[in-house]
């Protein structure tokens, strides 16, 4: 059955793979599954036919046969959950990469995307410097409970799973900010995934979407 996701027609973030389709897409590639990738606008995505399949309009979606899911976090799961490679057989190892799944999505990106959200928004206001210097403490306390908690260890809980490449791709989004630089062993955790081949093969295809686009004008 064709597997159809959406994203971002031209992503903000230049092909950098930090919008939510890089993990849906991830997360294919792990499974070995092919899919295709329907590229909507900003307009489009507040339309009928979209909002039919996002409540929210937003990306991604995620279309397979008269199955229609949102939220990536959801996505993911059902991909990990349908097919192996992403979630342990082990009933005990499998609750907990789950755990580690909501942990990356309901702890971990909360604080990362305040932080986005006053820096692209709120710099103009009189509190930024004070606001942004709390979400920053925030965000540092999460981190060095997770160092903390991964220590010297590949993954956070055995084997490769979508929790971690949930973590990874939340992580990813302190790129550019320097705080990652405070905890090596996140950095070489990041970099762990990235290496993964398909992390690898997931970017280049969201990177060519923006490549692709930049030379169309
Ligand atoms: N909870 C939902 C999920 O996990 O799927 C959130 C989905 C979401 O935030 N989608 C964003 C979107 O569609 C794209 S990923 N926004 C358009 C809109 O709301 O109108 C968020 C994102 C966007 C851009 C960057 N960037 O440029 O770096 C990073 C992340």
């Amino acid at each position: 059955m064709t597997i159809t996701i959406t994203a971002f027609e031209q992503s903000p973030d230049r092909g950098r793979g930090l919008a939510r389709d890089m993990r849906v897409r991830w997360a294919l590639e792990e499974v070995g599954q092919s899919y295709d990738v329907r590229l909507v606008s900003f307009k489009t995505m507040k339309e009928p036919a979209h909002l039919a399949l996002h409540p929210f309009g937003q990306i991604p979606t995620y279309e397979e046969g008269d199955l229609a899911l949102f939220e990536s976090g959801a996505i993911v799961f059902h991909i990990a959950e349908r097919r192996s490679g992403l979630l342990p057989h082990d009933a005990n190892a499998r609750a907990r990469a789950i755990t580690w799944m909501f942990a990356a999505l309901n702890t971990m990106e909360p604080p990362i995307v305040d932080r986005e959200v006053a820096k692209y928004l709120e710099g103009d206001e009189i509190w930024y410097e004070q606001r942004m210097s709390a979400v920053e403490g925030r965000i540092r306390k999460r981190l060095n409970e997770l160092s903390g908690r991964l220590g010297d260890a590949d993954w956070l809980d055995g084997e490769f799973s979508a929790g971690d490449l949930l973590m990874v791709t939340v992580l990813r989004r302190l790129a550019g900010s320097g705080i990652l630089n405070e905890y090596p062993n996140l950095t070489a955790y990041i970099a762990r995934g990235e290496a993964r081949p398909a992390y690898q093969r997931a970017f280049g295809a969201q990177l060519a979407v923006f490549t692709a686009a930049s030379a169309g004008g």
